[in-house]
């Protein structure tokens, strides 16, 4: 772990650990999703798969909760290399609560900018990302746009997406001086982020290359509550614990169709940005 992996995440709420995943493990990670994703539905779709919908995210819908039946999803949740690094970052052990799978083939809408914690509602603190790359990721096949610093911003109202971009309904305002920027990463990067992090991806407007991550959502132990959806947290021996449940809060943004603009009637605290 270089000097500067704690200084760059308390500075920008994120950081990149390169190469943490060996090619070879990112390929069987990706075959064995995609073999997973080819063979049927799962609870935690995002959407029911329709293997010949002109729409790209209908064929790979995004895939959550794997660990609760996938042996492969829940070693990677708890691997060591993400505990150690989550420690570090933390400054207390982390558990463990969600896995996703992202495919974004090409073709796909995005992810409007948005901060997990809005859907986690972690207390007190907040929650933790690892999101391994398994592809290469730039802004071609819609990487990830972070806006630096912004993890010190509370959770903020959310407002109408534009949903011909975005497979989601609901974004948050960004002052025009603290623009996203593209978190670009080759396979086996992984990003780990605070929940507070306004982040989302734009679409996958590449000519043939999928963008698939797999990401590990996880909250520090000296949470109380979290999320009825991420119940039961893990420890990362793997042993379940209940924790309190939180007001609202749910899956990791709503599935929309492509173009229909509709609000969640989801709304939490305003505050200025600091
Ligand atoms: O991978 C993406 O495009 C978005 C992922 C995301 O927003 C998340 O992991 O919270």
């Amino acid at each position: 772990m270089r000097a500067s992996f704690k200084t760059d995440f308390d500075r920008d709420g994120y950081v990149v650990a390169r190469g943490l995943f060996g090619i070879d493990e990112v390929r069987r990670l990706r075959d064995h999703f995609m073999r997973l994703r080819r063979r049927g539905s799962y609870a935690g779709d995002l959407v029911g798969v329709e293997p010949h919908s002109r729409d790209p995210l209908r064929r790979y819908p995004r895939m959550a909760q794997m660990h609760r039946w996938d042996d492969t999803a829940l070693r990677w949740l708890l691997d060591l290399r993400i505990a150690a690094r989550l420690t570090v970052l933390l400054g207390t052990d982390p558990y463990a609560v969600q896995t996703m799978l992202y495919f974004k083939p090409p073709g796909s809408r995005g992810q409007a900018l948005h901060q997990d914690n809005f859907y986690l509602r972690v207390e007190p603190g907040t929650c933790m990302a690892a999101w391994l790359a398994l592809d290469p990721a730039d802004e071609q096949n819609g990487c990830m746009m972070v806006v630096p610093g912004s993890h010190r911003w509370p959770i903020l109202c959310t407002r109408k997406a534009d949903t011909r971009v975005s497979f989601t309904d609901v974004t948050v305002p960004i002052p025009d001086d603290r623009p996203a920027r593209p978190a670009v990463m080759e396979a086996g990067d992984v990003l780990f982020f605070n929940g507070s992090l306004v982040h989302g991806s734009r679409p996958n407007q590449s000519v043939g290359r999928f963008r698939r991550a797999l990401i590990g959502h996880y909250i520090q132990a000296d949470a109380r509550q979290v999320a009825q959806y991420y119940q039961p947290a893990l420890r990362m021996d793997g042993s379940p614990l209940h924790l309190d449940v939180s007001d609202g809060g749910g899956a990791c943004g709503e599935w929309t169709e492509d173009g229909h603009v509709a609000m969640s009637g989801q709304h939490t605290v305003s505050r200025k940005h600091e």
